[in-house]
């Protein structure tokens, strides 16, 4: 048993230095600490300017707990519990050995009691205990930074999971005594999970759900605090040519990250936000309550788009920012799309696309054969005409208001029977690609035809099979 016992107390702590792992090599051989110096903090996605520094120092923070309903997303609201305002909160950077002395206040307008474990802290509950902090009080205590890298700091007063939940996170980076190397950007980006009453998307103000929580089954997946924190105007901004560091953490509660940026590989990942790093890494995980700082050169211009690649959460559940990197494109790096043209396998031939084989029963009614048009239609048009029949620009013309269709009936009937290529003008626009022959039956052809003239402003013509079977005949 007796062998366990620091690496259990190294648990309890909450802190990451886990027992028995060996001191990082740059913690010795330091010149001696001197002066004082107030830390520079930051809100999301800035970070404080590098520490240009060559000794240790001794730092005050002072961070100010506060509860704020913002915005989660457009139209919904939230009551975030942050560490100075915002989510992630403020971010600190100090260097390695500096010594540290750490407030935290608690605004009198507070529900809670806070307090704050940063995973920089060698020391019992990462300062937790120390500043556990009534509303309206401030707390004190110092720590020495003895291990340099990026660390995740949370709330841990109970009910924990609560308060991270609720956005009580944020990074600090001990610098190593060396300094990072130089780059042109760096932004701080923090994905969290959030779990609230309503569904994804439910307008209003929305409450903690404590079941969806323990289910670990967010509605929300988003970075620095928001759907869209990094999207639109609030992109984050660089240029062609630049080196860009981003210092990523997880709050959690629950979920860990697969982090991504689209159309970039990082140059490098330190891997947790340690020490070493690693080259030429596509997706790299961040542990919930862990970080890693991702480095890269933007070799083209465009926009790169940062995503929790468990794809669903970046799509549908907010975990999706923007780099906007400006500049003239390199097209030797990536040329864009340089063409788009007809695929056909064998040659110049209309193709056939097999149809379903099953014989549609026959409509009696006009209602009948539009209702059976319409599904005609989602099988066989929707896919290059649109569900709405607005068509796709120079690919494929409209059947909306479409004047070649409600001009000459028999001739739509020849195209749906026939496909149709060459150039045609569909109401000014010229579309010069091909339509292939779909194989449809007589009273399929004459279903589709009929919904389609009663759609979108069309001129609501009854089409028969007895009239499409004429102009299948008068082809042979
Ligand atoms: C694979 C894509 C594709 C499918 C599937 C398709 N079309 Fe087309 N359709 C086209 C293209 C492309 C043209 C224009 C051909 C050209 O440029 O000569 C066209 C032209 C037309 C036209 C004449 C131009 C106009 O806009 O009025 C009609 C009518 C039409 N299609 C109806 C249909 C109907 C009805 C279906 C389903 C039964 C269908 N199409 C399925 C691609 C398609
Ligand atoms: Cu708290």
């Amino acid at each position: 048993m007796k062998p366990f016992l620091p690496v259990l107390i190294a648990l309890a702590s909450g802190s990451l230095v886990a027992a028995g792992q060996t001191t990082a090599p740059s913690e010795t051989e330091d010149v001696p600490l001197k002066g004082e110096e107030v830390a520079i903090l930051t809100d999301p996605p800035n970070v404080p300017p590098p520490i240009t520094r060559k000794h240790p120092t001794r730092v005050t923070v002072e961070l100010e707990v506060t509860e704020v309903v913002k915005r989660m997303a457009d139209g919904v609201d939230y009551t975030f519990w942050t560490f100075g305002g915002s989510v992630p909160g403020k971010f600190i950077r100090v260097r390695q050995n500096d010594e540290v002395d750490f407030t935290l206040k608690n605004h009198p307008s507070s529900k809670m009691p806070h307090n704050i474990d940063l995973h920089a802290v060698t020391g019992p509950g990462g300062g937790a205990k120390a500043t556990f902090t009534a509303p309206g009080h401030k707390t004190n205590f110092s720590f020495k930074a003895v291990n340099p890298g990026l660390y995740i700091y949370h709330c841990a007063t109970a009910p924990v999971g609560m308060h991270i939940a609720n956005g009580m996170y944020g990074l600090i980076l001990v610098e190593p005594k060396e300094g990072l190397p130089p780059v042109d950007k760096e932004f701080y980006v923090v994905q969290g999970d959030f779990y609230t009453t309503g569904k994804y998307g439910e307008p209003g103000l929305q409450g903690f759900d404590m079941e969806k929580a323990l289910e670990e089954n967010p509605d929300y997946v988003v970075f620095n605090g928001a759907v869209g924190s990094m999207t639109g105007e609030n992109a984050l901004q660089a240029s062609i040519g630049e080196t860009v560091r981003l210092f990523v953490g997880n709050g959690g509660p629950n979920l860990v990250s697969s982090f991504h940026v689209i159309g970039e590989i990082f140059d490098r990942v330190y891997t947790e936000g340690g020490s070493r790093y690693q080259e030429n890494v596509q997706t790299t995980l961040v542990p919930a309550g862990g970080a890693t700082i991702c480095e890269f050169k933007l070799e083209t211009s465009g926009d790169f788009i940062l995503v929790d690649h468990s794809i669903f959460r970046a799509f549908n559940k907010g975990a999706l920012g923007i780099l906007d990197a400006t500049g003239e494109p390199d097209l030797v790096v990536f040329s864009g799309q340089k063409k788009d043209e007809v695929y056909l396998p064998e040659g110049g031939v209309v193709q056939a696309i097999p149809s379903d084989s099953r014989p549609a029963a026959a409509a009696a009614t006009k209602e009948e054969r539009i209702a059976a048009g319409k599904i005609v239609y989602g099988a066989n048009c929707a896919a290059c005409h649109m569900p709405n029949g607005t068509g796709v620009p120079a690919a494929f013309p409209p059947l909306a208001k479409s004047d070649y269709l409600n001009e000459d009936v028999d001739r739509a009937i020849d195209v749906v029977l026939h496909g149709l290529q060459g150039e045609v003008t569909v109401n000014g626009d010229k579309f010069n690609s091909i339509m292939p022959k779909l194989g449809l039956s007589d009273e399929a052809v004459s279903n589709v035809l009929t919904y389609v003239y009663s759609e979108w402003g069309n001129s609501g013509e009854e089409v028969t099979p007895a009239q499409v079977a004429k102009v299948r005949a008068a082809r042979k």
